[in-house]
């Protein structure tokens, strides 16, 4: 299949409903959530510059052409770095593909040697194929939408995956402050979905979350970073 060579941000078509204002500098679609601020905080850690554009979950965002022309998966978070591989522009979309891209970029917090950067990656596809998905559905089942279902069996298991997860970060988490050794993208990713539980899903009592030591000293750690707080607020929700 041969790719339209785009070969500025503003030839990108997502540029006619959020248009980049500074076009040389990394542009950013994103709403704060938890897998949108993981690339707000990674920017903020590696002092890349950057420019936030707001795109809210509503269809008429996420589901617009303008959009999808960046991410068919009509999901926030994605970017394009006008500074991309062989000198043209990149568009990207997947979290966990652009906080790779990132760090890859700047050669920042995915380990200094081979076997590090294994385990940086391997806790990073540990989120994204297990804490995401599974305290997403979480979200859905005990907070939002699907709360007043009466099977309780989504809930069941979506509550039990989620103790079930965090008992297998806080023993990681014995002895160590970070989940691959140093701090790293793999945290980045972690981190913000933990930072839910409690105040977002409200469902701290229910998972247990207090009884699982090692997670709420990593999470407290976490949130105090400067470039967490200023991630979270980015982009400003208007
Ligand atoms: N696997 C995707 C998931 C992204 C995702 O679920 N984004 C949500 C917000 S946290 C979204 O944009 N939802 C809008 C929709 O599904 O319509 C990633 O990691 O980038």
């Amino acid at each position: 299949m041969t790719e339209t060579t785009l070969t500025t941000v503003t030839d990108f078509p997502i540029n006619q409903r959020w248009p980049a204002s500074t076009p040389d500098k990394l542009q950013l679609y994103s709403y704060p959530t938890p897998n949108g601020v993981k690339i707000s905080i990674a920017l903020e850690e590696m002092g890349l510059d950057y420019e936030a554009h707001l795109v809210t979950l509503a269809d008429a965002d996420v589901k617009s052409p303008e959009f999808l022309s960046l991410n068919p998966n009509n999901k926030i978070p994605a970017i394009i770095d006008p500074d991309g591989p062989n000198d043209q522009p990149m568009g990207l979309f997947e979290s966990g593909a652009i906080l790779l891209y990132l760090a890859e970029k700047t050669g920042q917090l995915i380990g200094n040697n081979p076997a590090e950067k294994a385990k940086v990656i391997q806790w990073l596809m540990f989120q994204m194929g297990g804490i995401g998905p599974m305290l997403g559905q979480l979200g859905f089942f005990y907070a939002f939408a699907g709360k007043d279902i009466e099977d309780p069996r989504p809930r069941e298991r979506y509550i039990n995956e989620t103790r079930r997860l965090l008992n297998v970060l806080n023993q990681q988490l014995e002895g160590q402050n970070w989940v691959a050794g140093d701090y790293s993208i793999a945290d980045i990713a972690i981190a913000p979905w933990l930072q839910t539980i409690e105040s977002f899903y409200k469902a701290g009592e229910v998972t247990e979350f207090r009884s699982f030591k090692n997670v709420v000293a990593y999470v407290d750690r976490f949130s105090q970073r400067p470039a967490v707080q200023r991630g979270w607020k980015t982009p400003a929700k208007d």
